[in-house]
């Protein structure tokens, strides 16, 4: 009456093996995967504390500073629009770059990167346009309230890099 059952059951036996063995072909490589995940994070990690203690060396308060430490006589400030700034909501930020004469550093190409104090947030990365007499705005938001550093980066017209950390004390929650 039946068809013999042997066929189709030999044919779902092997079925059932092929998933069995995608499974765990598939289970292996998200174990690869995520092991080797972390151990990005903390290179990126070590980079970022690395340069911190590079850049920390004189900082002032949370609005800005003078002198960054990398190329010498270039004094690194800048303003938010709004003051504090606020999580969430589109920042307007002026970065004002002066030599020693405190004449405008023109020519500069000019990022900033801002990291949470605490680890495990992503940074905040942001290109400046140059907007004439030294200064370079940036558009960008925070992710969190709370504290954090923003790293001014870039090189000028004549190759010496910038490399300039700001605190921002504390950024508000949004409401
Ligand atoms: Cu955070």
């Amino acid at each position: 009456m039946a068809p013999g059952p042997g066929p189709p059951h030999r044919r779902q036996a092997d079925e059932h093996e092929d998933e069995e063995r995608n499974g765990h072909t598939n289970g292996n490589h998200n174990m690869r995967l995520s092991s080797r995940r972390p151990a990005t994070r903390h290179n990126v990690f070590v980079g970022f504390w690395g340069l911190i203690l590079l850049a920390g060396g004189g900082l002032v308060g949370m609005v800005g500073c003078s002198k960054a430490p990398a190329p010498a006589d270039v004094s690194v400030t800048w303003t938010t629009e709004p003051s504090p700034p606020v999580v969430g909501a589109p920042i307007v930020a002026d970065v004002t770059l002066r030599d020693a004469d405190r004449q405008p550093v023109r020519g500069a190409t000019i990022e900033i990167e801002g990291h949470m104090t605490h680890p495990g947030m992503a940074p905040v990365l942001a290109a400046a346009e140059e907007r004439g007499d030294g200064v370079y705005r940036v558009r960008f938001q925070f992710t969190m309230a709370g504290d954090w550093i923003v790293l001014v980066k870039g090189s000028l017209p004549d190759g010496r890099p910038v490399n300039h950390r700001i605190d921002v004390a504390s950024v508000r929650p949004s409401g």
